[in-house]
């Protein structure tokens, strides 16, 4: 059974086959941790994301990892929802983004994966609303990768996701 657990730090810094990231459709990378992502992985990576976007929300898709350490040697990048009052059906494009990144990362081999807190930056979408979605999502999704990581950037997200993964 696949081991989920909440860590807090910079996803760059992982030390996990997959990185995801939470990026925008164009794939040519934006702020936040994908600015982070971008910023660690090089300029090969807008060139590998202009090649196979855009990415519409809640799909996923993959490139090399380029400029970060190994062991990491796959970025996964998924678009969020931008939460516009919840009826909008961001938790499901929320939800979708979890299991598309799975189902990428199983293609590829992964084992062990990082996710950080997809949508609740620049998008908006609640954190304790969004962890619960990541928590069940992910382990409702058949997978082959053995390690999940939910990397939290700040001190209240990490304590969001850590009550989320005690349910
Ligand atoms: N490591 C881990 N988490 C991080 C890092 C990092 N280095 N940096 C920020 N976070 P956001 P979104 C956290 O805004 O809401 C971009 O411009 C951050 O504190 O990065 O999905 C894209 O190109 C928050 O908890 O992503 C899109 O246009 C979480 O990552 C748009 O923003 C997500 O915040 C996506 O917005």
């Amino acid at each position: 059974m696949v081991a989920i657990e909440a860590v807090r730090g910079d996803i760059t810094e992982e030390h996990v086959d997959a990185v995801v990231t939470a990026a925008n459709e164009s794939l040519l990378g934006g702020g936040g941790v994908d600015g982070a992502v971008h910023r660690a992985a090089g300029p090969r990576l807008a060139q590998a994301g202009s090649a196979i976007g855009p990415c519409p929300p809640g799909d996923a898709m993959a490139t090399p990892s380029f400029d970060l350490d190994p062991p990491v040697r796959h970025i996964v990048h998924t678009v969020g929802p931008v939460w516009e009052g919840g009826d909008q059906g961001e938790a499901e494009i929320l939800a979708s983004c979890y299991r598309h990144s799975l189902q990428v990362a199983d293609e590829l081999d992964v084992r062990s994966i990082a996710f950080p807190a997809i949508a609740t930056g620049v998008h908006g979408f609640p954190a304790d609303q969004a962890a619960r979605i990541a928590v069940t999502t992910l382990r409702s999704t058949p997978t082959r990768i053995e390690q999940i990581r939910l990397v939290a950037f700040d001190h209240d997200t990490y304590e969001i996701l850590a009550v989320a993964l005690r349910r």
